[in-house]
């Protein structure tokens, strides 16, 4: 079967000539190629909006008058400019939160925009962002929060139905979206009740209408929680999970286990670290001052993304319906500091090559082209990379070509100090990719040892920086 698969995947990629290198036998489960798109995008960001804006609250009740939703100057576009220049690749919106409250007019409740004076209840904010994001060449999310203090009908069988109606609203009128978000939080309703959620029908649901879509949860089925709400990932991370006999919410993995994979886990079902720039995960004016920091941000970026996850990072508009000057001015501030650290690959110019075969240069793991790739002749493999004059580097980039599965579980980097090479990194899991720091080194030959891995590791790129 797999082998089969493996022709197939292969003929297909030589067909598109989109994977060049040589061929290789995947290691299963490897990811979709929505889920490698979703790998790509790396860094976007998640607004949290709506009646708890204006209550101060964090967990709206559902009771809220509709009518304290009322910004004075939304401005969706203000948002994706500034995400767009922070780097992020999309925005993922709370169309529902857990309140109950609809940022769209829906018609399977009455606790929506339309009931609020926002534009005399002719507003809709999944329209403005999603026209936003088009414009502005973003992606988009929606976060639709299967937990519903309001709906009359929460905690029977009937909610569900409502459910799939609201999300069959979201996904058929406004567009394509990259991702779903099913927030795992689930108490009662304004009945007292709980509900037993049919995710079986509303998954089959949203593929049916949108079937690109990377689906976030506990437990997937496109990408998976990371255990905690700190936007930080183990440095060691694997892309895959058990999630047989596991529930989204309570009796969902342990967090720390869905903070690194399982090893030989059954599905491809990447981490993604979800955090707030402030505090809370909505608008408080009390929080003004807490904002994180560009280098703050800049730090969870390396240990998400550098540990081979993505990251989410939620900004919440203010009453204006604008973001705040204070988490603008942090945002640009951290794209800057990834820009500048990121710009110039100090192994443009030099020549890598396996210590099996010295001498043969192996250019796709420095040019910079993600379909190029390596695979090393053997499990346990060096790599030297040589570089034209001494540089001081403290940062090393390591990418797995993961179309091919993950594969690498331990690893070093050596520097040679003009007598010997110095261990400067010890690492584990590499997966999509890996921001390896360690003390500034001045040093023109570097040397990657992979120890252990499942197969064959597959890499397409390395790349060096000394990040400030
Ligand atoms: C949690 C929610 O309860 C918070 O309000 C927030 O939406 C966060 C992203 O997920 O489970």
């Amino acid at each position: 079967m797999h082998d089969m698969r493996n022709y197939l995947l292969l003929a297909g990629c030589l067909f598109a000539g989109v994977l060049l290198g040589q061929p290789v036998k995947p290691v299963y489960p490897i990811p979709t190629k929505e889920q490698l798109a979703w790998h790509e995008k790396e860094f976007y960001l998640f607004i949290h909006f709506g009646p708890n804006t204006f209550t101060d609250k964090e967990w709206g009740e559902g009771n809220e008058d509709p009518s304290v939703f009322n910004p004075t100057a939304l401005d969706c576009e203000q948002w994706a400019r500034i995400a767009k220049q922070a780097g992020a690749r999309g925005i993922i919106l709370t169309a529902k939160h857990h309140d109950g409250f609809c940022l769209w007019p829906s018609k399977q409740s009455t606790h929506t925009v339309r009931e609020s004076k926002w534009m005399n209840g002719k507003g809709d904010v999944v329209k403005a962002l999603s026209d936003a994001c088009r414009k502005t060449g973003l992606e988009m999310g929606v976060y639709i929060s299967p937990w519903d203090r309001n709906h009359p009908q929460y905690g029977t069988p009937a909610y569900n139905d409502v459910y799939i109606a609201s999300m069959k609203e979201l996904l058929t009128q406004y567009g394509k979206f990259f991702e779903l978000w099913w927030d795992g939080a689930n108490g009662e309703g304004p009945n007292g009740k709980k509900q037993v959620y049919d995710f079986k029908r509303f998954e089959d649901s949203a593929f049916k209408w949108q079937k690109q879509l990377v689906i976030f949860s506990d437990i997937g089925p496109g990408a998976r929680w990371c255990g905690n709400e700190n936007g930080t990932i183990n440095h060691t991370n694997w892309n895959l999970l058990d999630t047989a006999g596991f529930k989204r919410g309570q009796g969902g993995p342990p967090t720390d286990t869905l903070n690194r994979g399982n090893v030989n886990g059954k599905h491809w079902i990447p981490a993604e670290a979800d955090v707030s720039i402030r505090p809370g995960w909505f608008y408080h004016a009390k929080e003004d001052s807490k904002v994180k920091s560009p280098e703050t941000l800049f730090n969870l970026y390396l240990r998400s993304v550098g540990n081979g996850g993505n990251f989410l990072l939620n900004v919440p508009p203010d009453r204006t319906g604008r973001i705040h000057p204070a988490d603008s001015a942090a945002l640009v501030g951290f794209g800057k500091l990834r820009t500048t650290a990121f710009s110039k690959d100090l192994l443009q110019n030099a020549s890598i090559s396996s210590i099996a075969a010295p001498g043969k240069k192996i250019p796709a793991l420095n040019d910079h082209n993600i379909q190029t790739y390596w695979v090393s002749p053997q499990q346990n493999s060096s790599l030297l990379v040589k570089l034209p004059a001494k540089t001081a580097i403290n940062t090393l980039v390591l990418e797995e070509m993961i179309a091919y599965g993950q594969r690498v579980s331990a690893f070093t980097i050596e520097a040679f100090d003009g007598q010997a090479f110095q261990t400067v990194f010890t690492g584990t899991t590499i997966g999509r990719k890996k921001i390896a720091s360690f003390p500034l080194q001045e040093t023109d030959q570097l040397r990657i040892t992979i120890q252990q891995a499942k197969a064959v590791p597959v890499l397409r790129s390395i790349s060096a920086y000394q990040v400030k």
